[in-house]
């Protein structure tokens, strides 16, 4: 067996895409599925480009058994550190090779592997490489036939892309079906599953009226947890229908749940392999977050059968083109059935914290990268949520009609190809007749952009300044930056709460003012008093804002700002400032009595939606904090918060308990209502048990669960509080669910998270519980990957944390190293911390350097961190 990675891993630039050799018009793949020894024959008509005549294929892990071409042996072929070169070819020639490989020596989960005995694909970016040697590159389209060959008994159901079009029996207990897939696809598109399953079927009929069956696969006795899945993808179907007019092409579509999954999900096409995570749930085992997940992510993968199936990426550098769009999608379709502010509060979150702080890192890239070594690397924050906030800023320029007509120009120059982020922009830009020159900066710039806003108020000409200035830093690898094109809203309030008209030149002007300058200067004219300006509304852009709020100003905007978003962001920004001090100061947190008062006013209003009103009283976790400062005082951080928690707890203490009180009670279900009402409940426990005198709440409230939102309220509360019922809590739950690793990833991730000092030994007796499995994505991602963003345990000042952190990593760099890279994210940011535990991160990061066989994952990683 090869193991193909080389030496010194080498870079891939964005500059250098060339068109392919050769194209592959159609492939028959045919595996022989055993768990050791796979065997797949890989027949495809090849089509030379420009004349070429040799030919080089990637594969890695393989072994390669045959090459045949035109029916023929063919040792004209070379075996190298990439792959295969076959040589003195002809123009057009069928091409069959046989490869074998070992699915169960596969831990990394990518190509064929085994998930809890049942056979899965990832292909995604580039594992369609460890099934055959191929043009594995998403510019190469083809028709594909899959035959699939097992054992009948221990894998009833064998399913591929496209339609099944015949099976038949085998003698020894074999069986076989064959698929064919209808629509040209790149390899990464691929999947083949086999296995074991119980079967959820339901049918949707398209506008047009054609019937799409719909079957879900899940782990045997799990059929009564799909449902929410199969709801969501007949919502998602219906949606995409009425929103953005695209109808569903094949007559079924599959989704299989699997335990072992690198990610939340794939979009191969007509059948989805899923995580677990994101199908299963019901009343007891899943929490209101887990189930509006499920709805967001079976979205977004049914999404991608037209943003990014039908139309698909030229080059990996490309990806936004596909993720960007298909998370604007996502969260339009959540927005569309769920509450819109409420979700914008939970993805401006996502970009200010952890995407901001990738901008900051070692790391940052542009939405579109332009340098990558391991391609797993870029399914970024950044790809993926600023991408999405790309597509947002091109929506908020045009307007929906002509963005939808945007979309409809895109399909219609690009459907069944492979095209590029400027091809979309064009298609925007041509629909509409927006001029989206200098918006593109967006996809070739990395880092955050600063938005500086200051203004005056000239009372006697009645006329309102404001002075904006954008300036974006120098990023890890972008020295210079160039100005960007900003939508920017803005909004007026005079003191008694209404609304200033904005005036320019004597003619009513739009509230999205347009920066695309360093500097611009807008005056607003018959300004009757100074304004409290609401700045950056439903976060037009993913910028940092600087402006200088009174809080007065910030109490105002709290109370009568016309959106709820922005009543929200007023809120943070007020807490932000008083965080900011203490920090900054060394000084306690004490909060004016106008802050509480606001607080109240939105916690006791009743015409508030109870959703909204549990985002207002959520408080910006550390991670996000750390963002605000240029080095990051790790324990001040920490104080600040606990104590801004404990004031708000205090300050609000009547009011909490009311509002708890008046939550309780009700049926169990999952609509919007009750789903906000658990979580503002769920909020109020958080605070009140941070008080002495309401510490028993979280177990009473524990007892009366029926559900596992409250129940991991109750967990969670006492968790946060470190309360003296933590233990039996903990060991109530882990004595109910041992059995099932999907709902442990939630105790895990508490154990993890524990705020205190003895953190190290939880997580490491944790991981003696016999629901772990160091081969479980799932399960390292909970009780590390909390574990790795704890205050208290990973950046414990006597390095303990880092050096476990570099063990696991090391561990995981030869098992997984897709997951090992993901966690080692916090690590590289060592460069913003205290000279000691600068020190200490920075030792485990050379010592990983120094790994014999570092992953290229990790490689690339650790060298830009160290650079
Ligand atoms: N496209 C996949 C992600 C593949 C990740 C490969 N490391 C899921 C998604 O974004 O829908
Ligand atoms: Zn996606």
């Amino acid at each position: 067996m090869k193991d193909a990675a080389p030496v010194q891993p080498v870079a891939k630039y964005r500059k250098d895409y060339t068109t392919p050799s050769h194209n592959i018009l159609d492939i028959d793949l045919v595996f022989k599925l055993h768990q050791t020894q796979t065997v797949v024959v890989a027949t495809s008509t090849v089509l030379a480009n420009d004349g070429a005549t040799s030919l080089s294929l990637v594969g890695e892990h393989l072994e390669l058994k045959a090459v045949c071409i035109d029916g023929v042996d063919w040792s004209d072929y070379e075996l190298n550190d990439e792959g295969l070169v076959i040589s003195n070819l002809p123009d057009q020639f069928d091409m069959s090779i046989t490869t074998e490989l070992n699915p169960s020596a596969n831990t990394a989960l990518e190509g064929l592997y085994l998930s809890d005995g049942a056979f899965c694909t990832q292909c995604e970016a580039e594992g369609f490489r460890r099934i055959t040697y191929f043009l594995d590159r998403p510019d190469v389209l083809a028709k594909y036939t899959t035959t699939i060959e097992a054992d009948k008994e221990g894998f009833p159901f064998l399913l591929s892309n496209g339609n099944k079009i015949a099976e038949g029996e085998l003698e020894n207990g074999r069986h076989w079906v064959k698929w064919q897939d209808p629509h040209p696809k790149p390899s990464y598109l691929f999947a083949l599953v086999a296995g074991y399953f119980d079967q959820l079927v339901d049918s949707f009929t398209t506008r047009s009226g054609r019937n799409v069956a719909l079957e879900i696969f899940v782990d045997k006795g799990n059929l009564n947890r799909a449902h929410h899945a199969m709801l969501s993808l007949k919502n998602s179907m219906k949606w995409d229908e009425e929103r953005f007019d695209l109808e569903y092409d094949l007559d079924i579509y599959m989704i299989v749940a699997v335990d072992f999954f690198n990610m939340g999900a794939m979009e191969n096409k007509g059948l989805n392999v899923f995580n677990s995570k994101y199908v299963l749930a019901d009343q007891a085992s899943a929490t209101d977050k887990d189930y509006l997940g499920i709805e967001a992510v079976i979205g977004h993968e049914y999404f991608h059968n037209w943003t990014g199936n039908r139309v698909t990426c030229r080059d990996w550098f490309q990806l936004s083109l596909k993720e960007g769009l298909t998370v604007f999608r996502d969260q339009e379709f959540s927005s569309d059935l769920g509450s819109r502010p409420v979700n914008r509060i939970n993805n401006v979150r996502i970009i200010r914290g952890p995407q901001f702080a990738e901008d900051a890192s070692p790391m940052s890239h542009p939405i579109r990268p332009d340098k990558v070594i391991e391609m797993n690397n870029f399914y970024t924050l950044t790809v993926y949520e600023k991408g999405s906030e790309v597509i947002r800023m091109i929506h908020t320029l045009l307007g929906e009609e002509s963005f939808q007509s945007g979309m409809k120009l895109y399909f219609e120059r690009h459907d069944g190809t492979a095209a590029t982020c400027d091809d979309f922009v064009s298609a925007m830009q041509d629909a509409s007749g927006v001029d989206l020159s200098l918006f593109k900066r967006w996809y070739s710039q990395s880092g955050t952009p600063v938005v500086t806003v200051t203004d005056e108020y000239d009372a006697i000409r009645k006329t309102y300044t404001l002075n904006i200035r954008q300036y974006t830093a120098p990023t890890a690898t972008q020295e210079d930056k160039l100005p960007l094109h900003i939508p920017f809203d803005i909004e007026l309030y005079r003191q008694d709460g209404s609304v200033i008209p904005l005036v320019t030149d004597a003619k009513p002007v739009d509230s999205l003012l347009q920066i695309t300058k360093e500097s611009h200067s807008f005056v607003f004219e018959q300004v009757d008093e100074k304004p409290t300006p609401s700045l950056l509304r439903e976060f037009t852009a993913p910028v940092k804002l600087e402006y200088d709020y009174e809080e007065s100003q910030l109490v105002h905007l709290m109370k009568c700002s016309t959106n709820e978003v922005s009543r929200w962001d007023a809120g943070q920004t007020l807490l932000a400032q008083y965080i900011k001090h203490a920090v900054n100061e060394g000084v306690d947190i004490e909060l004016s009595d106008d802050v509480i008062n606001s607080f109240k006013a939105l916690l006791t209003d009743e015409g508030l939606d109870k959703a909204f009103v549990a985002e207002a009283l959520t408080l910006p976790p550390h991670s996000e904090v750390s963002g605000w400062f240029d080095t990051i005082d790790v324990d001040g951080i920490s104080k600040a918060l606990k104590q801004l928690k404990l004031a708000v707890a205090k300050g609000l203490e009547s009011e909490l308990l009311a509002t708890y009180q008046s939550l309780s009670g009700g049926e169990y279900d999952i609509s919007h209502q009750s789903i906000a009402k658990r979580a503002l409940r769920n909020t109020c426990l958080g605070f009140l048990s941070c008080l002495e005198e309401h510490q028993s709440l979280a177990e009473q409230h524990f007892e009366a669960s029926d559900n596992m939102t409250d129940t991991i309220g109750a967990l969670s509360a006492a968790n946060q509080s470190d309360l003296a019922s933590r233990e039996d809590l903990m060991n109530a739950f882990s004595g109910r669910w041992s059995h099932d690793g999907l709902v442990m990833d939630k105790w895990f991730m508490l154990q993890g998270s524990k705020p205190s000092s003895d953190v190290l030994s939880k997580v490491k007796s944790a991981m003696e519980h016999s629901a772990f499995s160091m081969q479980n994505p799932n399960r390292v991602r909970s009780v590390l990957g909390s574990f790795f963003s704890n205050p208290y345990g990973f950046h414990a000042i006597d390095g303990s944390g880092y050096e476990f952190a570099g063990e696991m990593l090391a561990r995981l760099n030869t098992t997984n190293p897709q997951v090992a890279s993901r966690l080692i994210d916090p690590m590289l940011k060592f460069a913003r911390y205290d000279e000691q535990r600068k020190q200490l991160m920075r030792q485990q990061l050379e010592v990983l350097r120094d790994t014999p066989n570092l992953a290229k994952d990790l490689f690339e990683k650790v060298e830009a961190a160290l650079k």
